[in-house]
């Protein structure tokens, strides 16, 4: 794989968001970083000493005056020599401070191609970066502290330990395949066992955290079905803490979609509210019921309303009856009985559902958290990481392998190939292995000036 930058390019780009500001920061990365700091601001900064500067054009004219710090390779974030320059935030001014960079020489940085020349010079992992724009996008409290968690290398050297352990077990296999099998005695074996189940379990402990964490990214996608009428509107609103959903006392109100994004404790959730299923003759209302269905077969959760003082009636059972099919298999279900205050009673939950009421709010926070429960959410503050869809499968493939390795231990050639299988699989995530295609996919996806 390409290390460095061949071709020398030295990239500048303004790195705080476009916009009006109090501060607003070029930064530049390379190696001719010394000569246009020279050219730029007259002179070199000392060496991480914040340096008060004037920023001029080539014709010398003042553009800005602001702060500048400079960095020498290898001991930047780019692992580069990097100048940073904090100037008055505004539009203009920033631009007209790019350009000057770019008049003396530098080249246009693209999309996350400071964090790419951190990566190719070692400063990060594929992991850890692809957690640096992770950080930025992260849009609560929780994903931000997973983020941070595969920043400072936690998840890599989770990773890394399993990789160490596989390398030390291939070794331990093919120094097996010298042996004739009746030579091997059953001590070796036991140890290749003990130490192949202490990756599996923690590979298994690293994919539990992973599929925790990657709820945290992508939210989960959960659908309000049931009866006309029940108070499905109701809950969405109740849900989302406002008047989303237009709620009447007629049956068939709802005939679109209606979606509201919330979060619970951080864990978003991508909520649906859908019309009542029934039969109609409405035309309108029949490809709204129609929708729902569409919109049911791709839930990762659905909340199925009844009314509290009916219970489950015979319109509820056939709809029930009629989610087996449509329901995605591994879907998760809540049963509620809405409308308590009707009947008087308390909120509560059982093994049947919860019961509670969208009008007046009671047992709404049982809901919530039996809503999380059943995405798999423990308890907030849970170590999770923050994985993508790409570290999954990665360590998917891994456990496959590995599983299919301990089938295999009689033969110790097909058995240090599944471990090698396994540990290939398990480099990919941090970037031992990777494509330029991969790269690039990664890293189109960052802003400018990161
Ligand atoms: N008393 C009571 N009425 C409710 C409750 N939830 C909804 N409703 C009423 O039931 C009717 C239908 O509600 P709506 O949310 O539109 O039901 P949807 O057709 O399932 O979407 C409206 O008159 C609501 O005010 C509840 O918890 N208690
Ligand atoms: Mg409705």
């Amino acid at each position: 794989m390409e290390r460095g930058d061949p071709a020398g390019d030295t990239i500048a780009a303004v790195a705080t968001p476009p916009g009006r500001g109090g501060i607003g920061i070029v930064r530049v990365s390379g190696a001719k970083v010394a000569d246009l700091a020279r050219a730029v601001l007259g002179k070199l900064p000392p060496l991480r000493q914040a340096t008060l500067v004037i920023a001029r054009d080539a014709q010398g004219r003042a553009l800005d005056q602001g702060i500048a710090l400079y960095y020498a390779a290898p001991s930047s974030y780019t692992g580069e020599d990097v100048l940073e320059f904090q100037g008055h935030g505004g539009h203009a001014v920033m631009n007209s401070v790019l350009a000057a960079f770019l008049d003396a020489g530098a080249r246009l940085a693209e999309p996350g191609e400071y964090t790419r020349r951190a990566f190719l010079n070692d400063r990060l992992d594929l992991a850890q970066a692809e957690a640096v724009a992770d950080l930025i996008d992260a849009s609560s409290k929780e994903a931000a502290r997973s983020a941070i968690r595969s920043l400072s290398g936690e998840f890599s050297r989770g990773i890394e330990a399993m990789v160490a352990a596989l390398v030390e077990l291939r070794a331990l296999a093919e120094a097996m395949l010298d042996f004739p099998e009746e030579e091997v005695d059953t001590l070796h074996r036991d140890d290749a066992l003990e130490r192949l189940g202490r990756v599996r379990a923690s590979l298994a402990d690293i994919l539990l955290k992973s599929r925790r964490g990657s709820l945290l990214r992508e939210g989960i996608h959960v659908v309000i079905a049931g009866r006309p009428n029940v108070g499905k509107s109701s809950l969405l609103n109740r849900l989302a803490g406002a008047e989303r959903a237009i709620v009447t006392a007629l049956p068939g109100t709802t005939r679109d979609l209606v979606r509201e994004d919330i979060a619970i404790d951080g864990v978003p959730l991508h909520v649906v509210d859908t019309a009542g299923l029934r039969e109609t003759a409405d035309e309108v209302e029949r490809i709204g019921v129609e929708r729902a269905w569409q919109e049911l077969a791709r839930a990762d959760m659905v909340i199925a309303v009844f009314e509290a003082d009916r219970g489950i009636g015979p319109e509820d059972r056939a709809i029930l009856a009629r989610f087996e099919s449509a329901l995605p298999a591994g879907a998760a279900r809540i049963q509620i009985f809405n409308k308590i205050d009707l009947c008087g009673k308390p909120a509560s939950e059982d093994e049947s559902g919860v019961r509670m009421s969208a009008k007046t709010g009671a047992g709404i926070e049982l809901l919530r958290q039996a809503m999380l429960r059943a995405a798999g959410w423990t308890q907030s503050g849970e170590t999770v990481f923050l994985a993508r869809e790409r570290h999954l499968r990665a360590l998917e493939r891994a456990e496959t392998h590995l599983g299919t390795a301990a089938q295999e231990l009689a033969r110790w050639e097909l058995f240090a190939e599944e471990l090698r299988l396994a540990q290939q699989a398990l480099a990919e995530i941090t970037g031992e292995f990777t494509s330029d295609d991969l790269l690039g996919e990664i890293f189109r996806r960052f802003c400018i000036g990161k």
